[in-house]
C-alpha cells in the first residue's frame, strides 16, 4: 500500500505533556479532597478534559452539578496552560523532528489529529506551528476518539482518503477511533499492544521502516 499521509496524535507521540496534565488535575483533585494517582491518570489518555474530570469524580463522595463541573474543567485548564509555559523548542526530540523531516522527503504530507483544545499552544511552545501541512483538534470536533471525527477531519484537510493514510498513536481511544475511521493505525507505547493495530512501534524512526 502506498500511503500518502501520516496523521500524529499530539500528546505522548510528538510531545509528552502528561507529565503536566497529571499535575494539573492532582492540584483540582487535592483542592477537592478526591484520590488521584498515576495509575488513575493512565485513564486518561486520548479522552477529552470532561471525560477525564468524570473519571476522576468516581472517587469523589459527593456529586457535582454540571455548572461546577464545568469550573472544575476550567480550573484544571488554567493550571495546565501555566504549566505548558515551561515547555521550550528543546521538548521536540531531536529524532521526532528528523524522522518527520525525512517522512516529507519521502512524498508524505504531516497532519495532527489531536483531542487537545491546546494543540496550537502546544505547537507554538515547541516551536512548530507551521510545520504540520494539517491541523485538526479539540476545539473543532464535537466526539473525541475513540469516535474517528478528528481523524476524518485531519484526513479531509489533507485531502487524503483515511485508506490512504496512517494515524500513529499512544492512547488506545486513538487506535479505536483511528480504526473505526477506516486508516492504518500505528501504536506506539501503550498503544503499541492494542490489538486492533494494524504495527506496532516503540520510537517514531520506526516508521521509516514501513514507508519507502
Ligand atoms: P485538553 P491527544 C489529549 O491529547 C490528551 O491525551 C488527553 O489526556 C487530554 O485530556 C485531551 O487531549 C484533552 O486535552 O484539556 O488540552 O483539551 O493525545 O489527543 O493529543
Ligand atoms: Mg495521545
Amino acid at each position: 500500500m502506498q500511503f500518502k499521509a501520516i496523521i500524529f496524535d499530539l500528546d505522548g507521540v510528538i510531545c509528552h505533556t502528561d507529565h503536566y496534565h497529571f499535575q494539573a488535575w492532582k492540584q483540582l483533585a487535592d483542592r477537592l479532597g478526591i484520590p488521584f494517582n498515576e495509575e488513575d491518570n493512565d485513564r486518561l489518555r486520548g479522552v477529552s478534559r470532561m471525560e477525564s474530570l468524570n473519571i476522576i469524580l468516581e472517587k469523589s463522595p459527593r456529586l457535582y452539578s454540571d455548572q461546577e463541573k464545568l469550573a472544575f474543567a476550567e480550573e484544571k485548564n488554567e493550571n495546565y496552560k501555566k504549566l505548558l509555559m515551561q515547555m521550550t523548542p528543546a521538548d521536540l526530540p531531536e529524532k521526532t523532528l528528523a524522522t518527520m523531516q525525512e517522512l516529507r522527503a519521502r512524498g508524505l504530507l504531516l497532519g495532527i489529529g489531536s483531542s487537545s483544545r491546546n494543540t496550537k499552544l502546544i505547537l507554538s511552545r515547541l516551536g512548530i506551528s507551521d510545520f504540520f501541512d494539517a491541523v485538526a483538534d479539540g476545539t473543532e470536533i464535537s466526539r473525541s476518539k475513540p469516535d474517528p471525527e478528528v481523524f476524518l477531519l485531519a484526513a479531509e484537510k489533507l485531502g487524503v482518503l483515511p485508506a490512504e493514510a496512517i494515524v500513529v498513536e499512544d492512547a488506545n481511544a486513538g487506535i479505536q477511533a483511528a480504526k473505526a475511521g477506516g486508516f492504518f493505525a500505528v501504536g506506539i507505547a501503550v498503544a503499541a499492544g492494542h490489538p486492533a493495530a494494524d504495527y506496532a512501534i516503540n520510537s517514531i524512526q520506526m516508521l521509516l521502516d514501513i514507508i519507502e
